[in-house]
């Protein structure tokens, strides 16, 4: 297969409700779309960077120049198929959300040209789930426990609450009191501490969390091998993993029990399915989680979660949680669950009319 050219695209999708975390407050998803033009096809995927590196050093508009720069004139030349793209890019170092961008919407191309379901080429083993939600810092505690029960009752299976430090132990205990025991609830950080806070974190042992997720700084294994050691919670890693690598040194540190598995966090998704395996071969569950996707991130992370090892459920929640007009179909939760595409390639393609409303700029880069 040989790349003719790549269209990047700038989409905003406004938030239903502004989504807070340890890191900042987001109320539009502005997002890079990249569509890939090939002999054989086109191909779409999503980039997982967000305006700002905060979440991680990649942002929106230096994905967009290292793709347009380095990524694709690095593909031009090679016959190209979904497992030539990573070492085709290996020299250029970093950038791991570009790259997975990339190397998706040519897996989507290279599956739609042969028909197959990137659930399929990737060994999914469900053709629908059980996922969750995940749930910012709110102004206060009714409001958390008033979104929280929205969700209940829209069925997830799974609630994550945002914590940072002054919003950790009150708005858990609450939601566990007022939930009750059988309420799947886990906690996430986004680095929000300091090893400092060991003593404190180690007080959710009281809530019955299924995991706290990423409490410390990305670089600082060790102490999430030590709050490992000293409470019951499990820990999960979420900005620490980028690589394989990663996963297979921090399960041997003992810095996590649980690995969240975001596509774009690790150079994609075959990289993602590496990390699956390694996890799976330690005895660790894994699951998806989520950058705010549009429809065709969405799409793609429903694929890679109806693997088997992941036990967990992710944080693919339905559109309407997210947007009122994304830029494919929106995803609808059936008894709980999302349906993982069938489709072939990521099993989505955008709608034209949404797709044009919600582009704030376009750019094609030429062989
Ligand atoms: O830490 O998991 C995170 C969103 C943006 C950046 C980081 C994270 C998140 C979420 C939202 O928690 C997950 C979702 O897409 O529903
Ligand atoms: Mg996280």
């Amino acid at each position: 297969m040989k790349l003719e050219g790549v269209e990047l695209r700038r989409v905003a999708l406004p938030l239903v409700t502004p989504f807070r975390t340890s890191l900042g407050t987001q109320t539009v998803r502005d997002a890079l779309l990249v569509r890939v033009a090939t002999d054989e096809g086109e191909g779409w995927a999503e980039c997982a960077a967000e305006d700002d590196p905060t979440y991680s050093p990649e942002y929106l508009e230096g994905a967009a120049d290292v793709i347009r720069r380095f990524l694709v004139p690095a593909l031009f030349p090679i016959d190209l198929d979904p497992a030539a793209v990573a070492p085709a890019l290996r020299h250029l170092r970093g950038h791991v959300m570009a790259k997975s961008a990339v190397e998706t919407a040519v897996l989507d191309a290279w599956l739609r040209a042969r028909g197959v379901s990137l659930a399929a080429y990737l060994g999914a083993v469900r053709r629908s789930l059980p996922v969750g939600v995940s749930v910012g810092i709110t102004d206060t505690i009714d409001e958390l426990l008033d979104t929280v029960d929205r969700h209940l009752a829209a069925g997830y299976a799974r609630v994550k609450l945002k914590i940072e430090p002054g919003w950790d132990l009150e708005p858990v205990a609450r939601v566990r009191e007022t939930f009750g025991a059988d309420v799947m609830l886990t906690v996430d950080a986004n680095t929000a501490y300091r090893p400092a806070d060991a003593r404190h974190l180690a007080e959710l042992d009281a809530y019955g969390l299924a995991m706290i997720e990423q409490p410390f700084a990305p670089d600082d294994l060790h102490a999430h091998a030590r709050l490992a050691a000293m409470i019951g919670t499990p820990i999960c890693l979420d900005e620490s993993i980028t690589s394989a690598r990663d996963a297979v040194t921090a399960i041997r540190q003992g810095a996590c029990s649980i690995i969240n598995i975001k596509p774009g966090r690790v150079g994609g998704y075959l990289e993602a399915r590496r990390i699956h395996d390694v996890a799976a071969a330690h005895g660790l569950p894994v699951w998806c989680g989520g950058m705010l996707e549009t429809g065709l991130g969405r799409a793609a992370n429903l694929a890679l979660a109806a693997l088997p090892g992941f036990t967990l459920p992710g944080d693919i929640s339905a559109t309407a949680r997210y947007y009122e007009r994304d830029v494919t179909a929106p995803f609808t939760l059936v008894n709980g669950e999302l349906a993982v595409p069938a489709g072939p390639g990521i099993g989505v393609t955008p709608e034209p009319s949404d797709l044009e409303a919600l582009t704030t700029a376009t750019e094609w880069i030429p062989a």
